[in-house]
């Protein structure tokens, strides 16, 4: 058997790159030389952006780009809801050689503050909304010389995205990038906090979208597709973006928070075929007295859930209740989308499934050797779409991306039938509705108020079989554990750490199990549950 480190071949099923590839040109211009100028490609609340349309935007957002003077490799970030714009600033970008960065739009002024200054953007496109989050920083931001306001009026010394495409011509040169150039960075988050940007090339989309979107989900130019993810994660982008682009197909975009209402209500507007969540999620809507057959949609045929394990409950009683099985996969910021996946028709519920074509997994143990059946080993895999590593992290980055074997820091179980099964993450992190929680970072923005001496933050079940962050707490002398305290250390978390990483529970304790060095022993809070 092969060492993780072995030379073999690329897998013959990786789709062919021609060395000369810009990705515009096969997820845009193609759709349009095939006859689908007049097609939706998008559609928002406000818009619909047909495939001619976004041909022509793209132009026009590349040749504003250059007229501003951002050069070919330089960074754009996009800090946008999902609406039509974010497609046209993204394939834009791109078309320009310009690298978009799509940061998630849920984030702190300061963490904002930092990716901007870590990536040395020097453009960005915000959504109005979320402008006031970012606004606070752009005095510490030496590089950043743009900004683009997507909708709505723009302030002083700021540029109107509509007004820049109107006034940009509508033929555009597309930078004669290779296969192998950094076409995009997603940002992911670390056990330390501090996130790091992940490179990816232009071949990687086309390879996400033909061997997960057309050959596990079977999608085709007539699939009408809504991901409740947004295109701002990897999920959502391939989900959104790349997999129906990529056939030709359409995408329904919701710029509002995806509740169970406003998600159902997409489902009885437009109808789609395909739909991603996360299990928190599909949780949460089946708990809704309204789901019913197709969660709404007349059309609905697949549903897709990634981003924490789908516990199996929740997937049962989705098949009953809705009609259609959820296909579990995990996938990966580093990997950009998912590599192992259940398989419509062969659904095991509680299980991550099989790798996708084009991917190999393989478990090691701590000795860094491959492990057999049953045992628990770190996941390691290997696929066209890995990305080319961290910006600027060249530790990290040598111990994740580790030649063609990426290292994925989750633990799993392989059984006899080949299928495999989540078992934990191999450091201290865990997943929130889909994002990332560090304890490290919600213990510091608890210990930041003025209540708290210590704290300890570990991923606990509720009772669908979803993990939320619990609290173990010991206050400053003064204050008393109660409701009201409670009530505003959650807020707190809310305000300095993101919205979904407040502690659902808190228990005060006199002290915390430490080892001898002083490092709080998560894993004994973590049995205690
Ligand atoms: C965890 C899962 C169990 C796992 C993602 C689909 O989630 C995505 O990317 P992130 O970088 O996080 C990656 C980590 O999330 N995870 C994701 N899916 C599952 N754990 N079962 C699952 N089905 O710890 C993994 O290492 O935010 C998901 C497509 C693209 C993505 N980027």
């Amino acid at each position: 058997m092969p060492g993780v480190f072995s030379n073999e071949p690329a897998s013959a099923a990786w789709p062919v790159m021609p060395r000369d590839y810009n990705a515009v040109r096969d997820f845009v211009d193609r759709n349009v030389a095939d006859g689908r100028a007049d097609k939706d490609a998008f559609i928002d609340p406000a818009h619909t952006l047909t495939y001619g349309a976004l041909q022509t935007r793209s132009n026009q957002f590349a040749n504003a780009l250059r007229r501003l003077g951002v050069a070919r490799e330089q960074r754009v970030a996009l800090i946008l809801l999902d609406t039509v714009a974010l497609p046209v600033a993204y394939w834009g970008a791109m078309r320009a050689g310009v690298v978009p960065i799509p940061l998630n739009t849920l984030l702190t002024t300061e963490q904002y503050g930092y990716m901007l200054r870590d990536s040395r953007a020097v453009a960005m496109v915000v959504s109005s909304a979320l402008w006031p989050k970012i606004e606070p920083v752009l005095a510490d931001l030496p590089e950043m010389r743009v900004v683009v306001i997507s909708d709505g009026e723009p302030g002083w010394g700021q540029f109107s995205f509509d007004q820049l495409l109107s006034e940009s011509p509508s033929e555009s040169e597309t930078a004669d990038t290779c296969a192998d150039d950094v076409a995009f960075w997603l940002y992911s988050s670390g056990s330390t906090g501090s996130p790091k940007g992940v490179k990816h090339l232009h071949a990687s989309l086309m390879h996400t979208a033909r061997l997960y979107g057309q050959q596990v989900l079977g999608i085709v130019e007539d699939d009408k597709v809504f991901s409740a993810a947004k295109l701002f994660f990897a999920y959502g982008l391939g989900n959104g973006m790349s997999f129906p682009m990529s056939v030709g197909a359409t995408t329904v975009l919701l710029p509002d928070r995806p509740t169970p209402d406003a998600v159902m209500n997409v489902m009885g507007t437009h109808h789609p075929t395909i739909f991603y969540g996360v299990p928190t999620l599909y949780a949460a809507m089946l708990a809704s007295p309204e789901l019913g057959r197709g969660a709404g949609s007349n059309n609905l045929r697949i549903c897709v859930s990634a981003g924490e394990a789908l516990p199996q409950e929740v997937g049962e009683r989705w098949r009953e209740l809705v009609g259609t099985d959820i296909i579990d996969g995990i996938g990966s910021t580093e990997m950009l989308h998912i590599f192992l996946s259940n398989r419509p028709g062969d659904v095991s519920y509680g299980s991550s499934g099989i790798p996708v074509p084009g991917y190999e997994a393989r478990l090691v143990g701590e000795d860094g050797e491959s492990i057999g059946e049953g045992d628990i080993g770190e996941l390691v895999v290997r696929g066209p779409s890995a990305g080319e590593g961290y910006w600027n992290q060249r530790e990290k980055s040598r111990k994740t991306f580790a030649g063609e074997w990426t290292y994925t820091g989750d633990k799993y179980r392989r059984e006899a039938d080949g299928r495999y099964y989540y078992c934990g993450r191999t450091d201290d992190m865990f997943k929130v509705s889909g994002n990332w929680v560090s304890p490290f970072e919600v213990e510091s923005a608890l210990i930041s108020h003025e209540a708290i001496l210590e704290a300890a933050v570990v991923g606990k079940e509720d009772d669908d079989g979803l993990v939320k962050p619990k609290a173990f707490i010991v206050l400053q002398d003064g204050f008393v554990a109660n409701d009201v305290l409670f009530a505003s250390l959650k807020d707190h978390v809310k305000a300095a750490a993101g919205p979904w990483k407040y502690p659902r529970w808190i228990e005060a304790r006199q002290d915390l199990p430490k080892t001898a060095t002083g490092k709080i022993q998560r894993f004994k809070l973590r049995e205690d549950n």
